[in-house]
């Protein structure tokens, strides 16, 4: 609190000269019993001032206390005892930003939100929030440290800033951190395995080659298939069936996975086996003709006579 000179001498002395120059200079009317002011600033300068009961006092600072006194004085320069009051100014306008966030720091991190959290700014008056901002885009205010980045994309790197904010407006300097949502589920299937082909070929096996498959992620193999029914697995681009009949057509196929297990449609080829060789698949079968290779006239091997040769007769062999 600023304190006005409370020696009222000098005042004395003013009003004494006052009362030597006032006819010809300060005009103050010369009445007995009249009343003059006396006000002491603050400053310790004095000001006399005429007949009146208010005073503006002017050029004090902002958010600054004061004691302002008042005195009368007569016509005859006697001087009262001086009454004070104290006042504080209105405060000064805030100017100042508060200090930028700190200790930024991303957790909680899913697939579609970040949390973040800070250390508090300080400010010569309050802070009194904080801008968020996703990407250099404000996105929100905030009241206090820790934020949650909502509605974000999986597997996607951000920046994450926040900015404090007081009272009259002033903004700090923006703080920024980057932080990666989790990776996405994967729920594409890789693409499906394309020209394939048929390789080799056996009696009871088949061998088929393909192109690579293609993933969002990474194809983990391919499932190979023998008339749509699974065969087996392999991580190669190439598959042996085995265990085929001879003299067979199959569709084999071929699909590609992923680790999440998604599968791809299946890529087919149709395959045909080597044809059957005497005592092979088809020994049940016996040719009657001469040439051996009739296809349309077999008798079952185990199909006993019904009478010993030398009672044969040619129609014997027709059913
Ligand atoms: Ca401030
Ligand atoms: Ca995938």
């Amino acid at each position: 609190m600023k304190q006005f000179d409370p020696e009222l001498c000098s005042l004395i002395d003013e009003v004494d000269a006052l009362r030597h120059t006032r006819d010809d200079t300060w005009q103050i009317p010369r009445v007995e019993g009249e009343m003059l002011y006396q006000i002491a600033l603050s400053s310790g300068a004095k000001k006399i001032v005429e007949v009146g009961t208010s005073y503006g006092f002017s050029g004090l600072s902002c958010g600054t206390g004061y004691t302002l006194g008042v005195a009368a004085v007569d016509a005859a320069g006697n001087v009262s005892g001086t009454a004070t009051t104290t006042v504080t100014t209105v405060a000064c306008p805030d100017t100042s930003a508060p200090s930028v966030p700190t200790g930024l720091a991303a957790s909680l991190v899913t697939q579609t939100a970040v949390t973040l959290s800070w250390s508090p700014s300080i400010d010569n008056v309050g802070v009194t929030g904080y801008r968020m901002f996703q990407n250099g885009t404000q996105i929100a205010t905030w009241l206090a440290p820790g934020y949650i980045f909502g509605g974000l994309s999986c597997g996607t790197t951000y920046t994450l800033g926040v900015a404090a904010v007081d009272g009259a407006g002033n903004v700090s300097a923006t703080a920024s951190t980057t932080a990666a949502t989790a990776a996405c589920g994967d729920t594409a299937a890789p693409s499906v395995p394309s020209a394939l082909t048929l390789t080799g070929v056996g009696q009871t096996s088949a061998t088929i080659a393909w192109s690579a498959s293609t993933d969002n992620v990474a194809v983990t193999g391919y499932r190979a298939f023998v008339n749509g029914t699974q065969a087996g697995t392999t991580a190669a681009t190439s598959y042996t069936v085995n265990g085929l009949a001879c003299g067979t057509t199959y569709s084999l196929g071929v699909a590609a996975f992923d680790a999440a297990g998604n599968t791809s449609s299946q890529a087919t080829i149709s395959a045909a086996t080597a044809t059957c060789s005497g005592g092979g698949a088809g020994a049940a079968n016996v040719f009657v003709a001469p040439s051996g290779s009739d296809t349309t006239i077999v008798r079952e091997a185990n199909a006993v006579p019904s009478k010993p040769p030398s009672a044969r007769t040619p129609s014997d062999c027709d059913t």
